[in-house]
């Protein structure tokens, strides 16, 4: 019987987080809806005990929880523009979702669950670092939804003693992200463009900055997370990061010498909802999880196109 689930396990940082597990010799199930989620990244985990289902519905949560001890609950509908067109949605899949797998949680005796935060949650505010104690200051729907989702996480454990973690991942990149979507990740879809000879688009003056987290770096704290002693993390949320940021102008020079484009960017009108610049501060983490970056923003990115070079 599985002893972890993975929500989202179809989809980029659920997938790699699996494969961790599995790695590591542990009994996995896993649960996608696949309307961001893609069949083939399930490919390599087929020792993976798999559900296709939807979190929106609670009879798929309660197959989805039961015998399980740990959660990791990624699966959302990701992307700042996807929310701006369509809110309710973000809602039903971000928030609804997420309670209705707190509920089944709790039913089943799940004992952990962890819980991809974002750092949208921020919002816009002028200081960086972004610590945790600064109040939330959502700006787009997509924002306040991942933010009603740590303050379920919150509150079930305040109130029903399940032992939840929430984890604020900042900007997260690498294998396996869908590079393909109107909604998909910068670096993804950068990645992809710059290698195939074609001109990205900068939204905005690209002197918006982002701390861009490589997926080794989110994997290794959620499993840290999952680890750590109840009396340390339960009901807690901290950021994780790489603690350091780069602008989209730099990234893009980087990725040049990465790729081998030797064009220049072309430069469209900023995004409604976006936020102007974006830094962690991970000394939470550090001390909660003992988690400090294993892979920093350069060699990640490295990674990263040599993956969509060879393997997309
Ligand atoms: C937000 C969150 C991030 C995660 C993500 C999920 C912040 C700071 N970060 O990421 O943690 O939850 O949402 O989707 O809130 N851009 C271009 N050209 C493109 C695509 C994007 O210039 O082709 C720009 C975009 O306008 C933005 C930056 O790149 O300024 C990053 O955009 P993104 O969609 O990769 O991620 P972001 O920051 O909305």
């Amino acid at each position: 019987m599985a002893k972890f689930l993975v929500t989202g396990a179809a989809g980029f940082i659920g997938r790699s987080i699996a494969a961790a597990l599995l790695e590591r010799g542990e009994a996995v199930r896993g649960i996608d809806n696949f309307i961001t989620g893609k069949r083939s990244n399930l490919a390599g985990l087929e020792a993976m005990e798999f559900i296709e289902g939807d979190l929106t519905d609670p009879e798929h949560c309660a197959l989805a929880c039961e015998g399980i001890e740990i959660v990791f609950h990624e699966a959302a509908l990701a992307s700042v523009p996807r929310s701006v067109a369509d809110p309710a949605g973000t809602n039903l899949h971000c928030v609804t979702a997420t309670l209705n797998l707190l509920v089944a949680a709790r039913a089943a005796g799940v004992r952990r669950v962890v819980y991809a935060g974002s750092s949208s949650a921020y919002g816009d505010t002028p200081t960086l670092p972004k610590q945790e104690e600064m109040l939330p200051n959502p700006i787009s729907p997509y924002a306040v939804a991942k933010l009603a989702g740590e303050q379920y996480m919150r509150a079930f454990a305040r109130v029903y003693g399940l032992e939840t973690v929430v984890l604020r991942y900042f900007n997260v990149f690498g294998p396996f992200q869908d590079p393909t979507s109107h909604y998909s990740g910068v670096l993804a879809v950068f990645c992809r463009r710059m290698l195939a000879g074609e001109q990205p688009t900068i939204f905005g003056d690209g002197e918006q900055s982002r701390d861009f987290t490589y997926i080794d770096n989110v994997v290794h704290g959620n499993l840290l997370a999952a680890d750590a002693p109840k009396e340390r993390v339960a009901g807690q949320m901290m950021n994780l990061a790489t603690g350091s940021r780069c602008t989209l102008n730099e990234t893009f020079r980087i990725l040049c010498e990465f790729t081998g484009y030797n064009g220049q960017p072309a430069y469209g009108a900023a995004r409604s909802g976006d936020i102007r610049d974006s830094l962690a501060d991970i000394h939470l983490a550090g001390k909660l999880l003992g988690y400090s970056p294993i892979v920093d923003f350069r060699e990640g990115l490295r990674r990263t196109v040599e993956w969509y070079r060879t393997c997309s």
